[in-house]
């Protein structure tokens, strides 16, 4: 490697540290909780909101309750696309016990939506932001709207609407619980 292209992956490195939080420059693995209350009634992940550089994971873990960790995408029961058009979309199934966890890397920069399966009316939803605020997950709600690909695409529940964290919010604080 030459000096110039030397010095252009030092300032690379350099500036992506200086953007990271402090916290999270120590965890590959970053971890959110899936609770709820005895009853069920009131039910979220923690944090909620939350901001990875590309090449990290994310662990999710059932604390109680039965949940799923769905990506808003087609493939999963016509939701709509809320995640980078390039990504891979994934669903956890049910996770059904206490302590059992979901993991995934990320590698496309953008904005993550996602959903648990049977709370997802109720708003349990999330948000990731990986390394950027770009991509469909970026986008008003119903973006798609008069898009004949998108025509038989479901809507996002007005629940799981107003829990859904500003990305921006993400990007600033590293990480958003409610
Ligand atoms: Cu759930």
């Amino acid at each position: 490697m030459r000096r110039r292209e030397l010095l252009k992956a030092g300032g690379g490195l350099l500036a992506g540290a200086l953007l990271q939080p402090r916290w999270l420059l120590a965890a590959d693995v970053l971890e959110i909780e899936l609770l709820s209350d005895p009853a069920g009634g009131h039910v979220n992940f923690d944090p909620i909101g939350l901001f990875l550089q590309p090449g990290q994971t994310v662990r999710w873990v059932n604390r109680a309750n039965v949940h799923t960790v769905t990506a808003y995408h087609p493939d999963n029961d016509r939701h709509p696309l809320r995640i980078p058009r390039a990504a891979e979309p994934w669903d956890s199934g049910y996770l059904i016990e206490p302590g059992k966890v979901f993991e995934r890397r990320f590698e496309v920069p953008g904005v993550y939506d996602y959903y648990c399966a049977p709370h997802e009316a109720a708003g349990m939803v999330g948000r990731l932001v990986v390394g950027e605020i770009s991509g469909p997950g970026s986008r008003p709600f119903d973006y798609f709207r008069g898009d004949p690909g998108a025509a038989d695409w479901r809507t996002v529940p007005a629940a799981a609407r107003a829990r859904f964290p500003d990305a921006r919010r993400i990007l600033r604080e590293g990480r958003y619980s409610i």
